[in-house]
């Protein structure tokens, strides 16, 4: 459906981190896949992408500003007081009576010193607040509109005192802008309650201009911008190649700006990643949540709520303890993410008390444990019990973070899957740094504790280790194959240093004194096999066990007819999100083609093809084949369904494994495109056949 910009694939690979250590400043590789640093760029005249985004992965923590005129309902319109920042949507009132609200903003009570002061103290690093948001209102000094802060009786640029505080400070200074804009007239769709504001008229690319002017204001008057923050993409008149646009436009007054991905139109609903393929700005935007791992490769930005509204809500007391948030920031710093925390202040311009005595409360936590947040990257665990780890890695020294949220009765914490002994133990709220004493029981640590916890919340504990960090990783085995038609090599690797792998044919468990492994094993029958690593005579990782499966090829087909190079063809018509059964449908076209091609049709979208014939197999092994396709695709050999790679999707790629005998088999592999690009490619893989196009010389028909 969407196409991928060749930049992006570079900025998602050549990105270097810059990481703080404990005592010194050292300059390293993550070890993660975010590594490589590509020194290219520079050359190029584009900025290093990986220098560009080194401070927003070292801050880990921002604030969120929602505030607007919404504030002046303070979530409540005819009695009901469950809204916010939506409340003119929500509430469906009326463009004139929404601006009445306009008279009724003064927030003379706005410091924007004390609000940076306040986030400062907190220990977050930036703010990113709502130049405008779905309400189309301004809150800054545009020149675009009147329905902008300088219409109110405050009169005052409350961003322009912001970025000044924010300089003060030390904090970046960001904007949320919505796309979405219920007030411009040129802004499209019109809510659908809306039934007497017109559409006529209306022009999108206006908007679209207006916009612009707008950005151009925020990137040209107020110093320099840490994150262009757009929201409210989702609406149909928004698309990929508007998003790239804005994208475009922003860098070009500021390039070292950062843009989320709401820019682009491949959001993935809440969870606030990027479909597969689709334009996905700078990082993704998790909204109200966390995810569930971490994601390698993917910077991203979890936005939350203190309460359960963004816009001030005078009725939600429902704020989240010091302790969850506090939790929640160790939790996304341990997946590498960033934490995005939200105030709404009033229409007097204050933040509301609660937030305040939150922020104030992890500013404490902070001021002892920051370091176990900024500039760290994921966990190198999947799960912790107790907790949750952060770590800092630069050449061959790292720093482990253990943030203990529950601290062990007995005294003793229990790290289990890493092998390497710490050099150094301490509690980071210790100021001496009076070591603790760890020992080791197998593949786990232990390290001894005082009894008490220094914070009851998340008391961190800082490990100091030299050497590769060796975690108690089972080997791997390499081959992709799972079944084999005579004989299958099968090899095993590991990347840990200073082990030997064992291994068993058959269900036992790998022990000390099992086969060594040095090259592939060869198998002829059905075997399972299992492997271990091994550190002087002692297990030290699970072991991996697989079964590799003896399987019958299919046999080829002998039809008795000629053979003729190339396919044949049924070209259809239809608006479907999944394939259909086109053996029901009537085609539109038939006719032969060279190999999977789309061309012959009429139209750029809705729309299918069934390709049939058969393909020489030259050996007999067992194949992988795959379609990568967008929209969705199947493949059949012989009628057995080998890959689904079915439904409404930018460019994706499915396999399946089918044992084939040399000679002619049929293929048929259906296909259809919805809207968006339209793409089909159809590749094969065999045991001693690399992963390559299926080539058009194998195909034919009769
Ligand atoms: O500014 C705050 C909210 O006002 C705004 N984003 C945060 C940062 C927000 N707008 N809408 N929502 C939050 C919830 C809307 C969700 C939906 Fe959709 C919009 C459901 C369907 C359309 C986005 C697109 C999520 C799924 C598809």
């Amino acid at each position: 459906m969407k196409s991928r910009l060749p930049f992006l694939c570079f900025c998602m690979f050549a990105i270097g981190i810059n990481i703080a250590m404990a005592q010194s400043k050292l300059k390293s590789q993550d070890p993660d896949s975010r590594s490589a640093k590509s020194g290219s760029s520079v050359q190029t005249g584009i900025p290093d992408p990986s220098s560009r985004m080194d401070w927003w992965r070292d801050a880990r923590f921002g604030m969120f500003i929602h505030w607007g005129v919404y504030a002046v309902p303070a979530g409540e319109w005819n009695g009901k007081k469950e809204y916010g920042e939506w409340i003119r949507n929500s509430a469906e009132i009326p463009l004139e009576e929404y601006d009445q609200f306009r008279q009724k903003f003064n927030p003379v009570k706005f410091d924007a010193d004390a609000w940076v002061k306040m986030a400062r103290d907190a220990g977050m690093k930036y703010i990113v607040i709502t130049s405008k948001h779905h309400d189309g209102f301004c809150m800054f000094d545009t020149k675009q509109t009147d329905f902008n802060i300088m219409s109110t009786p405050f009169k005052r640029d409350p961003m322009i005192e912001l970025a000044a505080a924010c300089k003060k400070y030390g904090l970046k200074f960001c904007f949320y802008h919505s796309i979405m804009d219920w007030h411009h007239p040129d802004y499209l769709p019109r809510r659908t309650w809306e039934k007497d504001r017109t559409t006529e008229g209306a022009d999108f690319n206006r908007y679209m201009a207006y916009m612009k002017a707008e950005l151009k204001e925020l990137l040209t008057n107020y110093g320099d911008i840490g994150v262009l923050w757009f929201d409210g993409e989702w609406e149909n008149t928004w698309n990929e190649k508007y998003g790239k646009e804005l994208y475009n436009y922003v860098k070009s007054f500021q390039p070292n700006v950062l843009v989320n991905n709401r820019v682009g139109a491949g959001r993935l609903d809440m969870e606030g990643l990027t479909k597969s393929g689709a334009f996905g700005g700078d990082f993704g935007t998790p909204e109200q949540q966390i995810p569930a791992t971490g994601l390698p490769g993917v910077d991203w930005e979890t936005c939350m709520t203190m309460n359960d509204h963004w816009g001030y809500n005078k009725a939600d007391k429902n704020f989240k303890s010091t302790k969850e948030i506090i939790r929640m920031l160790a939790d996304i710093a341990s997946k590498g993410g960033n934490y995005l925390l939200n105030v709404g202040p009033t229409a007097e311009g204050l933040f509301p008390q609660e937030s305040i005595d939150r922020l104030a409360a992890i500013g404490k936590w902070m001021k002892v444990n920051g370091e176990s947040i900024y500039g760290t990257q994921a966990s190198p665990f999947k799960e912790l019990s107790w907790g949750r780890c952060t770590r800092k890695t630069a050449g061959d020294r790292t720093i482990l973070y253990l943030h203990v949220f529950d601290w062990p009765s007995a005294g003793k914490l229990v790290l289990s899957g890493m092998m390497n002994t710490p050099e150094k133990a301490y509690l980071l709220a210790d100021l001496q740094r009076m070591p603790l004493k760890t020992e080791r029981d197998n593949d786990a640590l232990v390290i001894s504790l005082p009894k008490d916890a220094p914070d009851p919340i998340n008391s961190v504990l800082v490990l100091e280790l030299k050497g590769k960090l060796d975690l108690t990783e089972p080997p791997v085995f390499t081959t992709e194959f799972d079944t084999f038609v005579d004989s299958l090599p099968i090899a095993i690797t590991t990347n840990r240093e200073n082990v030997e792998v064992r291994f068993n044919i058959g269900p036992t468990e790998p022990s000390a004194s099992s086969a060594l492994y040095s090259k592939p094993i060869g198998i002829k029958t059905t075997t399972t096999i299992n492997a271990r690593c091994f550190r002087q005579g002692l297990p030290v990782s699970g072991t991996i066990t697989r079964e590799f499966r003896k399987v019958d090829p299919v046999r080829a087909q002998y039809p008795d007819r000629v053979m003729y190079p190339g396919l044949r063809y049924s070209y259809y018509e239809g608006a479907w999100d999944s394939l259909p059964d086109f053996n029901k449908l009537t085609p539109l076209q038939e006719g032969i083609v060279p190999d999977f091609i789309v061309t012959p049709r009429s139209q750029d979208e809705r729309f299918g093809f069934v390709y049939s014939g058969f393909v020489l197999i030259p050996e007999t092994s067992v194949y992988i084949f795959y379609t990568g396709s967008d929209d969705g695709s199947r493949l059949y050999i012989d009628d057995f369904p080998v890959v689904n790679n079915d439904g409404l999707h930018s460019m994706a790629e499915k396999s399946g494994t089918i044992a084939l005998a040399k000679g002619y088999h049929r293929i048929r592999v259906a296909y259809f495109e919805q809207t968006g690009s339209d793409n089909l490619v159809v590749l094969l893989k065999g045991q001693t056949l690399p992963k390559q196009v299926l080539p058009q010389n194998w195909l034919f028909f009769n």
